[in-house]
């Protein structure tokens, strides 16, 4: 871990912790609008097992798991339309977390968000549905504290703990982008704001 600024952390080459970064009252203004029109829902494991994280997305392209695997589509299965449109405060900020973590150009067309409740958990995987490796992953935390990890190019290993809480950005890009990661599962606790919930808001360029 390495300070380049005040608040803003490389946590290992390409992987810069933004801290206290987004506005998230005004992203939970946005957020309510695009749940309204994609609903949160359990996604099934490609082993039929129920995901413990509850998701939806906005963009033009967003990210599912289904019995057929992980892959990104345009219509939503669970309304039969598109996602719905990716907020412009949120590209905005996508954006702008690019650019201040070193990555020029950031354009997504996916954000996934993720929910969870406290005593939920993400195992540690890989994002490698997308087809440009070269865009960075633009990742905003909401409400409660959550312990993340990075392992490395492998599943195994050693890993490195990042703490996110409200309002921090994690952008992962150059040789991070492949890194197996996860998040431990969460304690409860209660965000003044958000309440005993935290949110995980994804943007990807899928392609
Ligand atoms: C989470 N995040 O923070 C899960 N993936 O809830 C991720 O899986 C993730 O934070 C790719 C890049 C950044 C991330
Ligand atoms: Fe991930």
């Amino acid at each position: 871990m390495k300070d380049l600024f005040p608040g803003v952390v490389e946590v290992c080459p390409g992987m810069v912790l933004l801290n206290d970064f987004a506005d998230t009252a005004e992203l939970a203004t946005e957020l309510e609008r695009v749940l309204a029109a994609a609903p949160l829902r359990q996604m099934q494991t490609s082993r039929g097992f129920p995901m413990s994280v509850r998701t939806s997305n906005c963009g033009q392209l967003g990210w599912i798991s289904d019995r057929q695997g992980y892959r990104y589509t345009a219509i939503d299965p669970v309304t039969g339309k598109p996602w719905p449109a990716m907020p412009s405060m949120f590209q905005t900020l996508a954006e702008q977390a690019a650019l201040a973590a070193g990555f020029d150009h950031f354009k997504p067309d996916a954000c996934l968000i993720n929910y969870y409740l406290p005593g939920t958990q993400m195992g540690a995987h890989q994002d490698r549905d997308e087809m440009d490796f070269t865009a960075p992953i633009v990742s905003v935390s909401m409400g409660i504290d959550a312990r993340f990890f990075v392992i490395g190019p492998e599943r195994q290993g050693p890993s490195t703990a990042v703490d996110l809480r409200d309002g921090d950005v994690l952008v992962f890009g150059g040789p991070a982008r492949r890194f197996y990661h996860g998040v431990r599962r969460l304690k409860a606790s209660e965000h003044p704001r958000h309440g005993a919930v935290r949110w995980n808001l994804t943007f990807r360029k899928a392609r």
